[in-house]
């Protein structure tokens, strides 16, 4: 029986599970869902946390992780996915070859750590990022100390962040943000620079905004924005996301929202 591929807008992340729904599958399906996207998820690691502190972790079996790809795009007329937590340098490297595979868009949220310290990643990560996944990617969403690490660079202004985006862009483009900085994110797409104002929110409701704001992203690229519109709506949910959120955790969803 061939399955036929109804044509609604559907979007996949592949990334961690926090079971407190602040970060990982959980916020990216919650993200996807606000803007009206049909939310899919392939799980690649499962973690025991809550926004102050990660007490577990273990990743998932490879196979395992390739019949989840496998099944979901068998089915969902998906062509933009995201990536957040993929744990290890094997997973990573599937995770690649599946985006060729598929010929699939990526955002790549390159995740290491958590907000609350604890180290998500295997060994190899940043070598394998480099080497495998940027290069796959569509989009790299990095924060400042993510994209110093994948840089092996200092970033303490914006001319940094500028200079580190034109240096992680292969075929792919970057955005760096600003969160731990002035708040404003640089955008390096098709050879030009563009920076998006954003406000700092003093509100510690942080946990799984990186997470949510390239969830974001993806979804506003199945909606037929460009990038850069797709990255500043995306800067101004993220900013609401925290405004309204609780318990360290921003909140996907408030009053008035416009799609
Ligand atoms: O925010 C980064 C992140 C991503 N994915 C998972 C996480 C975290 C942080 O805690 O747990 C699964």
């Amino acid at each position: 029986m061939s399955i036929e591929k109804m044509n609604k807008k559907c979007s996949m992340t592949i990334a961690g599970l926090d079971p407190s729904g602040g970060a990982g599958i959980i916020a990216d399906c919650k993200t996807f869902h606000a803007h009206g996207i049909y939310a899919t998820c392939v799980v690649t690691a499962v973690t025991a946390q809550n926004p102050y502190c990660v007490t577990g972790i273990d990743g998932v079996d490879l196979d395992l992780i390739e019949s989840e790809i496998d099944e979901i795009l068998s089915v969902y007329p998906i062509r933009y996915i995201k990536t957040g937590m993929l744990y290890s340098g094997d997973i990573i490297k599937l995770v690649s070859r599946k985006i060729k595979e598929y010929d699939l868009r990526a955002v790549i949220d390159p995740v290491m750590v958590s907000e609350s310290g604890g180290d998500l990643t295997g060994k190899s990560f940043i070598e394998y990022m480099n080497k495998y996944l940027v290069k796959n990617s569509f989009i790299i969403t990095p924060n400042i100390h993510e994209a110093e690490k994948l840089s092996n660079k200092t970033i303490t202004s914006e001319e940094d962040m500028i200079s580190v985006a034109e240096k992680l862009s292969k075929d792919n483009s970057v955005v760096i943000t600003g969160g731990h900085m002035q708040g404003n994110d640089i955008l390096y797409c098709d050879d030009e620079i563009f920076r998006i104002e954003g406000k700092l929110i003093n509100s510690d409701n942080t946990h799984g905004t990186g997470c949510i704001y390239s969830s974001a992203i993806t979804s506003r690229l199945i909606e037929g924005y460009n990038l850069y519109e797709s990255c500043k709506k995306s800067n101004e949910f993220i900013r609401n996301s925290i405004k309204y959120g609780f318990n360290k955790t921003p909140y996907q969803f408030w009053k008035n929202i416009e799609f």
